[in-house]
């Protein structure tokens, strides 16, 4: 019997390659799809045809509950939060509405159409913010820094206790910072790698960062949505940190970018204030043993081949 999966946030890095998964492994896969002045498929341009969307927004219930009824899905993967943490300051309300009380939606329109359906939330090691031990493990408490990893922690606690409450299999995947060449331009690896390009290509001449010291565990996103889907495959429901266990600076990041295409990042790299942010997380190191056991998940892609694969990816979109 072919299986059927329902995804939010397929447009974002995430639900592009962890739909081209779905579809590997045969699944029919339905996604919801938000309206926009100018669609961005980018990202899922390759598979778009092969993907039945459903209109809706994490906003608004009833879409969500039209969704589960057209779909009626084995599997639901809700994806879909406004995810820059930046912008989280910006727009606080916005993003605890979508980032947080839209897991709500969503675990509502799952409970009452397909109860039995398994689902999976996308959180987040932002909700460990300053850290309390590390390397940081499912049981790590949380100490969220921006409005974004604030709505992440309800998040997580909702799919928590409706798990509980409701003996829903639920899980929340706890999952580092994870990149590739698909990933927005604002968060800091690509906007690195972007950046690298176009001053190689005389198209921009400096780039404006932030802090350059922030230290992160980054892994490649084609490796994390494996993880995704084995959580849903297991005999019963849990939660995961996914990670590489390997922590490296943005000064290292911004190194490798630009050693890439032969440039000494000093002579472009400028400090901003604009990019430092009002509270930091100054580092995050994740410990997924959890996960390497019970799931079997294993990790294909390193830190330095992740870099390069993103410099060369933007360095020939540009050329073109
Ligand atoms: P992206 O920012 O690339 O994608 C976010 C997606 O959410 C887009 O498809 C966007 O649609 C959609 N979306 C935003 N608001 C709404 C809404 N109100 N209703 C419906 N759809 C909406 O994120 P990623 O792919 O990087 O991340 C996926 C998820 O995993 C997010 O929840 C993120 O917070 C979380 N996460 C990501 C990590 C990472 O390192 N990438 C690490 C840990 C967690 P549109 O195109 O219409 O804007
Ligand atoms: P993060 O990712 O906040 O960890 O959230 P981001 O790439 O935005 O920042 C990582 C670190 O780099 C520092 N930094 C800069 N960041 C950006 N964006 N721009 C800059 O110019 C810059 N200079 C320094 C930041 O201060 C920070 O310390 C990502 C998102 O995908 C979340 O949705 C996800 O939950 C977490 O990863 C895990």
């Amino acid at each position: 019997m072919t299986k059927s999966a329902f995804v939010t946030g397929i447009t974002g890095q995430d639900g592009s390659y962890l739909a081209e998964l779905l579809l590997e492994k045969g699944y029919k896969v339905f996604a919801l799809r938000r309206r926009t002045s100018t669609p961005i498929m980018e990202n899922i341009e390759h598979i778009k045809n092969e993907i039945e969307f459903i209109d809706g927004d994490l906003l608004d219930q009833g879409s969500l509950i039209n969704a589960m009824r057209i779909s009626d899905p084995d599997e639901v993967y809700n994806l879909a939060a406004q995810s820059f943490v930046g912008t989280s300051w910006i727009q606080p309300v916005l993003t605890g509405q979508s980032t947080g009380i839209g897991v709500t939606n969503m675990l509502e329109a799952v409970r009452l159409v397909k109860p039995e359906a398994r689902f999976y939330q996308a959180s987040s090691s932002e909700m460990f913010g300053k850290v309390v031990e590390t390397p940081q493990i499912e049981t790590t408490p949380f100490y969220p820094r921006s409005p974004y990893g604030v709505a992440k922690v309800y998040g997580h606690w909702i799919t928590v206790n409706y798990r509980e409450s409701y003996d829903m299999f639920a899980c929340s995947g706890i999952l580092f910072n994870h990149e590739s060449p698909r990933r927005g331009v604002e968060f800091v690896t690509r906007k690195v790698t972007d950046a690298a390009a176009r001053i190689k290509l005389g198209l921009q001449k400096e780039l404006r960062m932030g802090n350059l010291d922030a230290k992160r565990d980054w892994g490649f996103a084609g490796d994390y949505v494996k993880a995704m889907w084995l959580m849903l495959q297991q005999d019963t429901p849990d939660d995961y940190v996914i990670s590489t266990g390997e922590m490296h600076t943005v000064q290292e990041l911004v190194e490798i970018a630009f050693g890439r295409l032969d440039l000494n990042w000093r002579d472009y790299v400028v400090i901003d204030e604009k990019f430092v942010r009002p509270a930091e997380v100054d580092l995050l190191l994740g410990d997924c043993t959890k996960a390497k056991q019970n799931l079997g998940w294993e990790l294909e892609v390193g830190f330095e081949q992740l870099v390069t694969m993103m410099v060369d990816s933007d360095l020939a979109k540009l050329s073109k």
